[in-house]
């Protein structure tokens, strides 16, 4: 299901009216609205290096301020002669408040001797789509050349200049149906349609368009860390930090990512907070490290795993320790003493993070230790299931039916 309404979030008048027809055309009954009705003073400074950067910027100021679904475009012309210029700064060629007429003289200025053979262009199309829980991208390009004057009055920006292939009118002597049907904005569109109906399809579930409660950002932040996908990260950051008065439980959700993904995942997902604090709260300065103490860390460490794993606990000591008692003392000192019982983060929000990773990272065998767990320490079944949705929307349906299945396992052992 394709959510019912959609902020654009674009400042450009013909990108409203051309989503708007390409939405339509597509047999689409959405309330499309443009963010300026909502927000008015809505400004991004666009300091991405790339489409994807910079529509990710704007998709996420606008879900920010909206806590509505959010479709963003960042597009631009690349010409072959000039290795790409203009490119994202398209509409700032000719300088920060250039026209569009002021771009394309000096477009036609900069081509003055390039031959016809070699005015080949493309115009790239790069949309963000963005719910609170899912962050979709998808591009679109037309390939054309540039022609030596302008033609056409339709369209808008360098369109009287483009000739797509295999045609001989510009775009802007195209009418705008015509030009939808084939340009950079209308293919991103379908394809990014088919990626939104293929996961509505696949998980049967609707779309938000309510801001996300400060757990699902935790347990979505913490996937992200571990699957290092950057987009999803941020988002959950940026919303966690705002919505929630302690930015240290996020901070000791990422930590955690160490554990299973490594340092350099959960230093690059540090980072990430890092500047979202600095830039929403001011700057912000983390406790200093807690001092080594190894009996503490063993005895916590202990205390903890043997909530999670029970009547199992000794056993599985006992029996890491013979194939390796480092790792053994490792997982109780390091992982359970040192990492998962710090104070801030309570055990069962934490937990539903360990098992939201788990199930991305397929670690089927940990998966079922840690859902049993979260269990015996007081998680609820709609808690994971709803852990499990989570999952499903960033990673895929069989990421999140691991966790289901198990908890149909458990639930029918105890009935
Ligand atoms: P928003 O950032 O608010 O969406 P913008 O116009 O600044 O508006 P971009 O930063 O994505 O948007 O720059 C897009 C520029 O690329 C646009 O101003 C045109 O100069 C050019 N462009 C993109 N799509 C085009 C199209 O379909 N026809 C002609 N020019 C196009």
């Amino acid at each position: 299901m394709i959510p019912s309404t959609i902020v654009l979030a674009t400042s450009n008048q013909h990108k409203v009216d051309e989503l708007r027809a390409i939405l339509e055309a597509h047999g689409l009954d959405i309330n499309i609205i443009p963010v300026t009705d909502v927000w008015p003073e809505y400004h991004v400074d666009e300091t991405g290096s790339t489409f994807e950067e910079n529509a990710m910027l704007k998709a996420l100021a606008v879900f920010e301020h909206t806590g509505m679904a959010v479709l963003a475009d960042d597009s631009g012309l690349e010409v072959k002669a000039l290795h790409g210029a203009p490119g994202v700064i398209s509409a700032r060629y000719a300088g920060e408040h250039a026209t569009d007429a002021e771009n394309r003289r000096k477009l036609l200025a900069a081509l003055t001797t390039t031959p016809d053979a070699d005015r080949q262009a493309q115009f790239r199309c790069v949309l963000c789509y963005m719910d609170g829980v899912r962050v979709l991208f998808d591009e679109g390009i037309v390939h054309g050349t540039i022609s030596r004057e302008e033609r056409g009055a339709q369209g808008f920006g360098y369109d009287p200049l483009f000739i797509p292939d295999g045609h001989a009118r510009s775009f802007a002597e195209f009418d705008p149906q015509e030009k939808n049907a084939m340009s950079h904005r209308g293919r991103a569109t379908a394809s990014l349609l088919q990626q939104l109906h293929a996961l509505a399809h696949e998980t049967g579930h609707a779309y938000r368009t309510d801001p996300l409660p400060t757990t699902d950002a935790l347990i979505m932040a913490s996937v992200a860390a571990v699957t290092q996908h950057v987009a999803q990260l941020r988002t959950a950051i940026s919303l966690f930090v705002r919505t929630s008065d302690d930015a240290m439980l996020m901070y000791e959700a990422l930590l955690q990512a160490y554990l299973f993904a490594g340092f350099p995942a959960a230093l690059d997902a540090l980072l990430i907070l890092d500047e979202e604090c600095t830039a929403i709260l001011g700057t912000i300065a983390w406790p200093p490290a807690a001092p080594f103490d190894q009996q503490m860390f063993q005895e916590r460490g202990a205390a903890l795993c043997e909530r999670i794993y029970e009547g199992v606990y000794e056993r599985m000591i006992q029996r890491l320790g013979t194939v390796s008692p480092d790792l053994a003392q490792w997982m109780i000192i390091e992982g359970y003493g040192k990492t998962l019982a710090r104070p801030q983060l309570d055990t069962i929000r934490r937990e539903l993070c360990n098992v939201a990773v788990l199930a991305a990272l397929g670690r089927d065998q940990q998966l079922y230790s840690h859902v049993r767990g979260a269990l015996r320490i007081g998680a609820t079944h709609e808690d994971l299931r709803a852990c499990a949705d989570i999952v499903m929307e960033q990673c895929g349906k069989a990421a999140g039916l691991r966790i289901e299945r198990i908890v149909d396992q458990l639930l029918g052992d105890r009935s």
